[in-house]
């Protein structure tokens, strides 16, 4: 008799390890820790965008106010970097030329290339 009761409180235990267990996965597990903000970190001073494949890398840059972006042409083919609110216009740039702009105001600033048109970007100034 006494080996069945130690039979079931050993039953019993299981019971409650194996309920414990189930417990602990259905808890929800803790999310990990967020970045301060969502959006991307802005650079400061000197940031880069690449002009590779018909196409602004990144199309949207975050800089804080006074940071000079310079866009770097990458293709073989001749680009430019023109504002859409004429704030800035590259002219011309050749494979392997770089222009540069200072962004000295906050706000966005979209641009594209006016020889191919479909080719687009914004700079984000905070
Ligand atoms: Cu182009």
């Amino acid at each position: 008799m006494g080996k069945f009761i130690l039979a079931v409180i050993l039953f019993l235990a299981l019971t409650l390890i194996l309920s414990a267990c189930s417990g602990t996965s259905t808890t929800p597990t803790p999310t990990p820790v967020a970045s301060p903000t969502p959006t991307a970190t802005p650079i400061s001073g000197q940031a880069s965008v690449s002009i590779s494949g018909f196409a602004f890398v990144p199309s949207t840059l975050t800089v804080t106010v006074g940071t000079t972006v310079t866009w770097t042409n990458q293709d073989s083919v001749t680009h430019t970097v023109t504002s859409n609110d004429n704030l800035f216009n590259s002219g011309d740039i050749t494979t392997g030329a770089t222009f540069s702009h200072t962004f000295e105001q906050k706000g966005t600033f979209k641009y594209h290339c006016t020889i191919h048109p479909f080719m687009t970007g914004e700079i984000i100034v905070e």
